[in-house]
């Protein structure tokens, strides 16, 4: 992050174009959310079957976007000896006359895998619907970022060297659960497996970065999203600018009363005022420490305290609050495309019925 850049919100108008998910966010036939909410344990066929229901999404609906697969496998102390298959999935979307290296990619990430036990576990807050929270910001980005860097590629600005070039990718990692109990070695398999091998991939000599880790601008974890009142905190003072601009877009949202909580309970993004003395040092274990512990700026966005259902099987789809899900997403969908300076290229929506609107009716 090079932290030069003049920061400049969204306006009114593009905010007022968020998309929602709407029916894709439907627990038993939404296109998005329905398929991921199975168990997803590593090496089982839910797993291959989730793999393959993004995989499908983005090669059917946003071909632009590269997909990359990261393999690993270990052994875990429940399942002896045998070597599980963890996947990571990357999608990747850059300006298309960019080198790789090139590149600072926002990176927004959640894992899709489910606990091993207890059996038959959801994982609907943990992690399917922030899955589903990311595949509805790729899909409401994508037409802006082509208008964006078609524009770029008609004035002359592409490739300028004037400016930094940057991306968006959206990982989906495995593996993150302890098969037995929660340690260095078990958990995080897929991160872990990642940050290590992006940490050893060089880009080409006199790239922007070095390697796929140092091109990582922002990464922002989406973990435990989907339960109703959510409150999450300011974890890291490295990146409370991050977090200020994601509950300012929040607040501006819930103004412009297209946020289907609005009027329900407190602010998602409360921890706006937290001074520099008020940082601890304590943070909740995740997918992100494979990366802090290598540099990246990390932002994290997970309730404190954690969801009730938290690793119980009352983690079900069923007990989502639907528009708690809408309203992440169109708050993540907001921030990228404030990060991806989309302001005036997002497309019309075709008369919205506020969100707020649609929760009432369903009721
Ligand atoms: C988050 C969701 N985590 C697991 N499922 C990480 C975690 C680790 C949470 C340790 C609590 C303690
Ligand atoms: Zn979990």
């Amino acid at each position: 992050m090079t932290g030069a850049r003049a920061y400049s919100p969204l306006s009114d108008e593009s905010l007022l174009r968020i998309p929602t998910a709407g029916a894709d966010f439907d627990i038993h036939n939404g296109k998005l959310l329905a398929p991921i909410l199975i168990p997803r344990v590593p090496g089982t066929p839910g797993s291959v079957k989730v793999q393959q229901h993004f995989v499908r999404f983005f090669q059917e609906n946003l071909p632009e976007w590269q997909i990359e697969w990261h393999n690993s496998t270990a052994t875990t102390p429940a399942t002896g000896d045998q070597q599980i298959p963890f996947a990571n999935l990357i999608f990747r979307r850059d300006p298309p006359w960019a080198a790789p290296g090139d590149v600072a990619r926002l990176t927004l990430a959640a894992h899709y895998d489910t606990l091993f036990n207890p059996k038959g576990f959801i994982g609907a807050i943990d992690s399917a619907a922030p899955c589903a929270m990311l595949m509805h910001v790729a899909r409401s980005v994508d037409q802006a970022l082509t208008q964006k860097w078609e524009a770029m590629k008609a004035s002359g600005d592409a490739g300028s060297g004037l400016e930094e070039e940057r991306g968006v990718q959206i990982m989906l990692l495995d593996g993150e659960e302890a098969w037995v109990k929660w340690s260095a070695t078990d958990s995080l398999y897929g991160s872990r497996a990642l940050a290590e091998s992006w940490e050893a991939t060089r880009y080409e000599a006199l790239s922007a970065f070095s390697n796929p880790l140092s091109s990582i601008s922002l990464f922002v974890l989406l973990d435990l999203l989907g339960a109703p009142n959510p409150t999450v905190p300011s974890y890291f003072q490295t990146t409370h600018w991050a977090y200020q601009r994601m509950a300012s877009i929040e607040d501006r949202l819930r103004r412009l009363n297209v946020l289907a909580t609005e009027g329900s309970g407190s602010k998602f993004l409360h921890d706006t005022k937290k001074k520099p003395t008020q940082f601890s040092p304590g943070y909740v274990e995740d997918d992100h420490m494979p990366f802090m512990a290598r540099g990246v700026d990390i932002l994290h966005i997970i309730p404190t305290p954690f969801p009730p259902v938290w690793h119980t099987m009352a983690d079900t789809g069923g007990n989502l609050d639907i528009p708690t899900v809408d309203d992440w997403a169109m708050i993540m969908t907001a921030f990228t495309a404030e990060w991806m300076e989309l302001d005036g290229l997002l497309p019309q929506i075709q008369a919205r019925r506020s969100a707020r609107e649609s929760a009432k009716t369903e009721l």
